[in-house]
């Protein structure tokens, strides 16, 4: 009587394999949808200053830089959230390459200057300026 149930449980135990393993792939895939909803400026690395193309810093920066960043390349001119997670100075993003044109400052982290160190939406401004600062900046560098 067990030899008749063993390929039978067999078959089930591989349907059920197969059925957990499908299981275990949607929960990944929950997991990865569910990732953006929780995406934070804390996806920005302590000790850099971080930049989004998306307001409110979706997902992971799409362009970072620990001391200056010259230029940016995929991102410039498409930036929307900043933030500074640096812990020795202020940032300082420019309209210009290579550190040129108008610029915009960014606290440290905590305010240590008194003002906003990181922003969800350039687009009404900062504690620094009340003009326009999306889609314009294409250097920054530390302070
Ligand atoms: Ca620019
Ligand atoms: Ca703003």
């Amino acid at each position: 009587m067990k030899t008749e149930f063993i390929p039978m449980s067999t078959r089930v135990r591989r349907a059920l394999a197969s059925v957990s393993l499908g299981a275990i792939l949607a929960g990944g895939g929950l997991v990865l949808v569910a990732s953006p909803a929780s995406a934070a400026w804390s996806n920005c690395s302590s000790n850099y200053a971080c930049m989004w193309q998306g307001k409110t810093y979706p997902n992971s920066p799409n362009a970072s830089f620990k001391t200056a960043l010259q230029e940016l390349t995929s991102s410039n001119n498409k930036v929307n959230s900043v933030v500074n997670r640096g812990d020795t100075s202020a940032v300082r993003f420019y309209d210009g390459a290579n550190y040129t044109g108008a610029s915009l400052l960014m606290d440290r982290e905590g305010n240590w200057f008194g003002f906003q160190w990181r922003d969800p939406d350039l687009s009404n401004g900062t504690d620094d300026t009340s003009t326009d600062w999306s889609n314009r900046i294409s250097s920054g560098k530390f302070v």
